[in-house]
């Protein structure tokens, strides 16, 4: 599938600035391919299509979650996380991808996983970093993000840890486990 084709299909699901968001995260996820050789066209495919299920009504995304036998404690965090495993399952389903290396990235680019391959970090990152992200914190994981792919994640999650936890919001374990591999694996 082309970019141009993927575009048009993800332009129907998503509002206008999700779509803005979804070309910022395009270009980023390409760039930082580019820089760490990883596959540009499956980091364009995964970026692109990334936040596919964002908009799905939250009774259909529960149905799935059920149905598909996704993991069953998504039910009880936070509904924000359920669009990237229903994401990769739809757009498998509606959108005919079966790279499983693109759907992975689109099914951990909230939560992150244990032993993330590259093109997950990429995709997590660019999703963190586009420049449409204004965030506090986020100019720093910028800079990272140049020189180190597993420091600017471990500073990205540790920055979604802190944000959530000043809200007193749970957090779900894989983001946890993601952030303690990561840090158990610097060298
Ligand atoms: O879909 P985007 O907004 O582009 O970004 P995203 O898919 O990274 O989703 C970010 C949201 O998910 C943000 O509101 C924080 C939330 N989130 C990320 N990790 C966790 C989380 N929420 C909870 N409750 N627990 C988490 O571990
Ligand atoms: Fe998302
Ligand atoms: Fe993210
Ligand atoms: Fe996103």
């Amino acid at each position: 599938m082309d970019r141009k084709e993927a575009l048009k299909i993800v332009k129907e699901q998503i509002t206008e600035h999700r779509y803005e968001h979804t070309l910022g995260v395009m270009e980023t996820a390409i760039q930082l391919a580019k820089r760490y050789g990883a596959d540009e066209k499956k980091a364009e495919l995964a970026a692109i299509f990334h936040d596919y299920a964002k908009f799905r009504p939250k009774e259909e995304m529960k149905s799935i979650i059920i149905e598909q036998k996704l993991d069953q404690r998504l039910l009880s965090f936070h509904s924000e996380l359920w669009h990237a495993p229903v994401g990769a399952y739809l757009v498998q389903k509606e959108v005919g991808v079966g790279d499983l290396d693109i759907l992975d990235a689109i099914r951990y680019h909230t939560s992150g996983r244990i032993d993330m391959t590259l093109l997950d970090k990429i995709v997590y990152l660019a999703d963190y970093i586009e420049p449409g992200r204004h965030f506090p914190g986020v100019e720093e994981v910028r800079e990272l993000a140049k020189t180190n792919l597993d420091m600017a994640l471990i500073k990205a999650i540790s920055n979604t840890v802190q944000f959530l936890m000043k809200k007193n919001q749970p957090i779900y374990p894989d983001t946890f486990d993601t952030y303690n591999d990561l840090v158990f694996q610097l060298k």
